[in-house]
């Protein structure tokens, strides 16, 4: 009898976003400042929002509001998709938007995770 055996680690359990802050980001308007909210998705999870901020600012600070997400092998490789919005009557603007990476922090647990102004587009 012969076999082989792989052992392959299953990247599935409970990933916990903190938001910490935004810092000098992008107005999406020509006068005054952004009334900002965050959204965060795992695919196939419901959506987190934010509350809207109290001030409009381009240098919001989340509060680190927590919310805990789901994730499974299969919605791991869709990654967290982060949107920063501005509250507008009507339709709202992005400000910025982001996909992490899953698998860069699987099964660790990792604080402060700068993402560059470079990397949020819109
Ligand atoms: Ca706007
Ligand atoms: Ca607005």
């Amino acid at each position: 009898m012969a076999l082989s055996l792989t052992f392959f680690a299953a990247y599935e359990g409970l990933l916990r976003l903190t938001l910490v802050e935004g810092r000098n980001l992008v107005n999406p308007d020509m006068v005054g400042s952004p009334d900002i909210y965050a959204y965060a998705l795992v695919k196939g999870e419901k959506a987190w929002r934010t509350k809207t901020m109290k001030e409009s600012t381009l240098d919001p600070d989340f509060e680190s509001e927590k919310h805990l997400f789901k994730v499974t092998e299969d919605t791991m490789f869709d990654g967290l998709k982060i949107k920063i919005m501005d509250d507008d009557v009507g339709r709202d603007d992005v400000v910025g938007s982001v996909v992490v990476d899953l698998f860069e922090y699987a099964a660790v647990a990792t604080d402060g995770v700068e993402i560059p102004r470079e990397r949020l587009y819109r």
